[in-house]
């Protein structure tokens, strides 16, 4: 037995040196140790002894369980500290790599122009006013002065969705939502989003977005309106920017202008963004029509007031020197992500 036992030591302590993973250890001390296990017979089989034998044998046997023991814990700490290192390796990163730049989102160049003049407007005591894009032909026409045979009013030029309601085609009705049934004083920007049925090339779009403003009080001037775009343009486009107003026609203002500003790349000498004109127009505007004061409810005779407007595509677009429209609309990250 005592030979057994040399041999089952050996064999033993040969298998777990050998075992190159946790489950394989474990085999080979399921196979001595265990309980149906080659050590554990040995042990079982010692009743069978004289007692001088038995306690050789055993204390043989005991020795032997101790230093299977031992290798098998030794042999179980190094294949854990193997395991933990192949797992070190394999996970390795390297922290001095640069980082991955996440792509990054902005505002659109329209919203950030449309942004830029409600902020301007809201410095000089404007309050931001919106209203729907579906309106009434009695908003968008009507009240405004517009007459029945008004070419704005032609279905060629405006999206109806029946006889009396359409796609606004100005902000407009947006402010006359805000003066009827209103008493002065009354100082409001509209902006928001327009409909016209024009075929899209570099300088039209089907839906573009417009910024109309509108003051109404007592003893209300050209000159309240002269000041308050000449302070507009200077502050959108530079403190040197002076504003020059040109004679127009609208329905819903008498008088009506349009309004330019001294071109903000050459200053007014004439260059290729102002055509040698020295002047960019960015503006109508005018006194609000005495017969659009009083479909509101507001008493011409009392109240004077002026308003203007403006498109934000046309000013971005000068702004930034952009000459095609269609950019806007395209959403051409390439496009977006100058601005
Ligand atoms: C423009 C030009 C001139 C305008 C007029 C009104 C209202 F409602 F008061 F009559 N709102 N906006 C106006 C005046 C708009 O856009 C080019």
């Amino acid at each position: 037995m005592k030979e057994e036992l040399k041999r089952i030591s050996a064999e033993a302590l040969s298998e777990i040196a050998g075992a190159s993973s946790e489950a394989e250890l474990e085999a080979a001390r399921v196979k001595y140790s265990g309980k149906k296990g080659q050590l554990t017979a040995i042990l079982r089989g010692m009743g069978a002894l004289e007692p001088e034998a038995r306690r050789e044998v055993g204390e043989l046997a005991n020795a032997v369980r101790g230093e299977l023991e031992a290798a098998i814990a030794d042999k179980a700490a190094t294949l854990k500290r193997a395991a933990l290192e192949a797992r070190l390796a394999s996970e390795k990163l390297d922290v001095t790599l640069p980082g991955r730049e996440k792509a990054c989102g902005r505002l659109h160049p329209l919203h950030t122009v449309e942004n830029r003049i409600r902020e301007i407007f809201i410095g000089m005591g404007f309050t931001v006013v919106e209203g729907p894009e579906i309106e009434s032909a009695y908003n968008n026409f009507d009240a405004l002065n517009a007459p029945a045979d008004h070419p704005s009013r032609d279905f060629q030029d405006t999206f109806y969705i029946d006889e009396t309601t359409l796609l606004r085609t100005q902000t407009s009705p947006v402010q006359i939502r805000a003066m009827t049934g209103k008493t002065p004083p009354i100082r409001v920007i509209s902006p928001g989003r327009v409909y016209r049925s024009d075929d899209v090339d570099a300088t039209h779009s089907p839906m573009f977005h417009q910024v109309e403003g509108l003051v109404v009080d007592k003893g209300i001037t050209m000159a309240d309106l002269k000041g308050t775009l000449d302070l507009f343009a200077r502050s959108l486009f530079g403190e040197e920017t002076r504003t020059r107003f040109r004679p127009h026609n609208f329905p819903f203002t008498e008088p009506s202008a349009e309004v330019d500003v001294s071109c903000f790349v050459c200053g007014g000498k004439g260059c290729r963004l102002c055509k040698g004109e020295g002047w960019i127009e960015i503006l109508g505007a005018g006194m609000v029509h005495p017969n659009v004061l009083a479909s509101c409810g507001i008493d011409p005779e009392v109240y004077s007031g002026f308003a203007f407007g403006m498109g934000i595509e046309r000013v971005a677009m000068r702004r930034y020197n952009i000459n095609d429209m269609r950019l806007f609309f395209e959403n051409d990250v390439r496009f977006l992500s100058q601005f």
